[in-house]
């Protein structure tokens, strides 16, 4: 037996649609790291992707026909979605995974709201998602669930009958048993989610908090030395292991060297002078830390006036999750906070902070990227922050000055390389923050090469070859043809 394709399920299609004008659909194709790493394994073979198209309303039939196999066939793998109605979007996406589960996983307990309604529609559209699987797929596809929306799909996909092997990854952080131990359906979610053939955590920190929890609450112990650990539970067996995310490090070296990005960091550069330019990109999300970033930057200039008029400050906000209410509060609390600032140390011909609100286009972000000397990587907690190996992957001039988060997952990775910070500490990320700017560049370039040297070597591809090559080794499928991605 081998495994005849594989088959990618994320929340998200890499497609979203959008009704526009005369009832006409439109599809926007996503781009990212996951998408970038996927496409080659799928279209290699034959392989598909299923998920919500984005859109809360579907389109005909027709459209959709026409959307997804011209969409399929300028990817190369088939897209397979899942309908998911607004009313589940509502209780499965924002409710359980987006008001329980993404705080609860982040350390945000105060931020949870454990609506017993949720519950029943995350099983449902996990269930949902499950039955897609049975139905677009057969026992020899090896199927890669991703992400805590999807926790239940491999327990749903037995529940109907069907016989699949499966891997789940978890982009998030995995909560501390003290923290995991609040979630009303601790036991059922952790049963659940050992029915999986292969799991992967961003951190080892990650995979321990997990095990601990599997030891404490279901008293089922793991085995096996290395990043493969084995549990074996009264339905069958599960490997755990770590596989921290990347990026295509090279396509971000390429593209920051390209005309389009040279002439856009001239505009940058020109528009700020000869400042010392620090940068923040993040989504809008309390775990990201903006608030205490903006805290951080006002210190900096209380304690270091030799900076004012010196340095600026670019935020670059994605708007993410806006009709939220903690989500809109975090805004005016962003904004609120950039206005202090500026109000309190603005000059004639200097700005201290530069903040957007939307998203901004490839080439801006890796002349951003490119611009700046410090990038300021604070998140309160993260599951990995590619942000942070996107900016030194782009750094192709090598001197750059990382200050990264320790509760980012990419600490653990990059520590040699970045200044390692404690968001909530304001006066030592301000500390930070003047070390980055003072900093000889021997030291910034030496920096810089250790952590695009870590980049490089554990990009997004070592990353998809690493987790599919642990579930073949632990499957008794061996592949047919490699169907591995080739290592650029
Ligand atoms: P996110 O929380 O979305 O991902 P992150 O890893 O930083 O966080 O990725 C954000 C992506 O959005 C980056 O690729 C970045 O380039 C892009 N982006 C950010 N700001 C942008 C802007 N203004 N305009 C355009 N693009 C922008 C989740 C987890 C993370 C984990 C990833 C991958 O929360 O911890 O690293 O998944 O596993």
């Amino acid at each position: 037996m081998s495994f005849k394709s594989v088959v990618v399920v994320s929340n998200r299609l890499p497609i979203t649609v959008e009704k526009v004008e005369k009832g006409q659909w439109v599809a926007h194709s996503s781009s990212g790291g996951l998408v970038t790493a996927m496409g080659p394994v799928l279209r290699n073979r034959r392989g598909k992707w299923i998920g919500w198209l984005g859109a809360q309303e579907m389109p005909d039939d027709a459209s959709l026909n026409n959307i997804l196999s011209k969409s399929s066939e300028e990817l190369g793998y088939t897209l397979i979605p899942v309908d998911i109605t607004s009313e589940e979007i509502e209780k499965y996406y924002y409710g359980f995974s987006n008001e329980i589960l993404w705080p609860l996983f982040h350390d945000f307990l105060s931020n949870c709201n454990f609506d017993p309604q949720y519950v029943n529609v995350y099983r449902k559209v996990n269930r949902k998602f499950a039955q897609a699987i049975a139905e677009h797929t057969g026992e020899a596809d090896y199927i890669w669930v991703q992400d805590y929306l999807l926790f239940l799909v491999a327990h749903e996909l037995k529940e109907i009958g069907a016989q699949r092997q499966t891997g789940f990854f978890l982009h998030t952080p995995f909560p501390p048993l003290d923290i995991f131990i609040k979630l009303p359906w601790r036991f059922e979610m952790l049963e659940a989610i050992l029915e999986y053939d292969l799991l992967g955590f961003q951190t080892e920190r990650d995979k321990r908090n997990f095990l601990r929890c599997v030891r404490h609450l279901l008293k089922f112990n793991a085995t096996g030395r290395g990043n493969i650990k084995k549990i074996v539970t009264k339905k069958g067996e599960v490997h755990v292991g770590t596989f921290p995310i990347s990026i295509d490090f090279r396509e971000f070296a390429k593209s920051a060297a390209t005309e389009e990005v040279m002439e856009t960091l001239r505009i940058i550069r020109r528009n700020h002078g000869n400042k010392q330019l620090i940068l923040g990109v993040d989504r809008l999300d309390y775990t990201k830390g903006i608030p205490n970033r903006l805290r951080a930057f006002a210190d900096v200039l209380a304690r270091y006036p030799k900076m004012r008029g010196k340095t600026e400050f670019i935020q670059i906000v994605v708007p993410s999750r806006v009709d939220v209410d903690t989500y809109q509060a975090l805004k005016q609390e962003i904004e609120a906070l950039v206005g202090e600032i500026n109000g309190l140390y603005a000059e004639e011909g200097w700005t201290p902070v530069y903040y957007m609100f939307h998203p901004v286009s490839r080439t801006e972000l890796l002349a951003y990227y490119r611009a700046c000397e410090i990038a300021l990587i604070t998140p309160l907690k993260d599951g990995m922050n590619l942000v942070a190996k996107e900016y030194c992957a782009s750094n192709i001039d090598g001197n750059g000055v990382l200050i990264l988060s320790e509760f980012a997952g990419a600490a653990a990775e990059l520590h040699n390389g970045a200044l390692l910070v404690n968001p909530y500490h304001i006066e030592h990320v301000s500390q930070s923050i003047y070390q980055a700017f003072s900093m000889e560049l021997d030291e910034k370039r030496e920096r810089m090469k250790k952590l695009r040297r870590s980049i490089y070597k554990n990009d997004i591809f070592h990353w998809v070859n690493s987790f599919v090559r642990t579930s073949v080794k632990n499957s008794n499928n061996v592949p047919e043809v490699d169907f591995f991605v080739p290592m650029p």
